[in-house]
């Protein structure tokens, strides 16, 4: 018999990474959508529409009580990999109460109808570099104290308190991967790897002058989202639920990723990189590195693109986008 996983969060960019990496692995795939994403389905299955025929989508919201513990009542998962997120840091400082109430009620709805309906199935909880914010010490790992500096980053860590106590009080396999920034040629194009990687395509081909940024001194553990959904399978494939930092172990500023992806194309970040202030944040995570020896110990997990692979593949794809469209990479006035 296949195992049974359901995916929240499945139109995302890690979504439909996993569902790719589940389905590799002879897995029966679900994903939770929201209803309004099957009325629509041309542009909100974009980053699964290859897949629409070998996974099975279910409506449901995850504010919802009712709607989750209806489907998990009639579906058997082993494995359920928790995504969907409000997961905009800056969208979080605009509108913190309707991230933390995705964020945490999600969450907590999940377990809950989970403990109700499906007490055995392993959960998966995705944290995030931002719980570190203003961070404690250099590397940072499973030990390090939390201190979120955005609305996003406290929602994340009440949703990974509630993870461990459920594991905790209620003896149920959850667990946490302490995820850093991740990206790829699915990102969207509000943060900042893929608005640079749009721009610098965009101030190529003629069709803008500037890339306009906020903080290019910002740092950040960048890895790629293929990689990273693969740490989220091996966890729940433990003896025991546990809790893993998943990152490179390098680190690089904003700038430096400009640098690359202008390089890429032939052009210098320098002519064309303008700096806004309508872009920095009211309170800024400065830097970020992960420590991840504990996935690399026990879940035998290694990240295989490099920081260089990551923004040539990222450039190589926003190019072949536009080659296809006419204005396709958008390009973002969002924070
Ligand atoms: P995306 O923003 O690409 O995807 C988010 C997903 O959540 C989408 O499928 C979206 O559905 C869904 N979603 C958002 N709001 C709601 C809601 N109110 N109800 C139901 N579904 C909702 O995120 P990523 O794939 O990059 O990230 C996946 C998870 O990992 C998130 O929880 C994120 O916070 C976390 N994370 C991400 C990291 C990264 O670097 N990518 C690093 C660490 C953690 P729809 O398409 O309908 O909007
Ligand atoms: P982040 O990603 O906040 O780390 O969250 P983002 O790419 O938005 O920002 C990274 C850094 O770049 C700086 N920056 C800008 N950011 C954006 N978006 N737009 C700009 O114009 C800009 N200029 C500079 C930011 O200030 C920041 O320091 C991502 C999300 O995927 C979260 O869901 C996830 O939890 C974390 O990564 C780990």
């Amino acid at each position: 018999m296949p195992k049974k996983a359901l995916i929240t969060g499945i139109t995302g960019q890690d979504g439909s990474h996993l569902a790719e990496h589940l389905l590799s692995l002879g897995y029966e795939v679900h994903g939770l959508v929201r209803r309004v994403a099957l009325e629509d389905p041309q542009h909100r299955f974009g980053r699964i529409s290859h897949l629409l025929d070998r996974i099975t989508l279910h409506a449901a919201g995850v504010e919802s009580y009712p709607s989750l513990f209806h489907v998990f009542s009639r579906n058997d998962f082993d494995e359920c990999y928790h995504l969907a997120a409000q997961s905009f840091v800056a969208e979080s400082f605009d509108d913190g109460f309707s991230t933390m109430s995705t964020n945490i009620n999600g969450t907590h709805y999940m377990l809950a109808a989970l403990r109700d309906a499906r007490p055995a199935c392993k959960f998966y909880f995705a944290g995030t570099s931002e719980m570190f914010g203003k961070v404690k010490e250099m590397p940072q790992s499973e030990t390090t104290a939390f201190h979120p500096r955005t609305p996003y980053g406290i929602s994340k860590v009440a949703g990974f308190e509630l993870t461990r106590n459920y594991r905790e009080e209620f003896g149920m396999f959850c667990c946490s991967g302490i995820l850093f920034n991740h990206e790829g040629p699915r990102r969207a194009f509000e943060y900042v790897t893929r608005k640079i990687t749009s721009g610098a395509v965009r101030v190529y081909l003629g069709q803008a002058a500037e890339l306009r940024l906020g903080n290019l001194d910002a740092r950040r553990d960048w890895g790629h989202a293929a990689d990273y959904v693969v740490a989220m399978h091996l966890m729940l494939q433990q003896p025991k639920p546990d809790d893993y930092v998943v990152a490179t172990g390098e680190t690089h500023t904003v700038r430096e990723f400009c640098e690359l992806a202008f390089a890429e194309l032939g052009l210098n970040y320098q002519d064309h990189v303008k700096v806004d202030p309508l872009f920095y944040r009211p309170t800024e995570v400065e830097a970020l590195v992960g420590d991840a020896s504990k996935a690399r110990s026990l879940l035998g997990w290694r990240p295989s693109y490099t920081f260089a692979d990551i923004v040539k593949e990222m450039v190589k794809a926003d190019l072949a986008l536009a080659s296809r469209k006419a204005d396709p990479v958008g390009g973002s006035s969002l924070r």
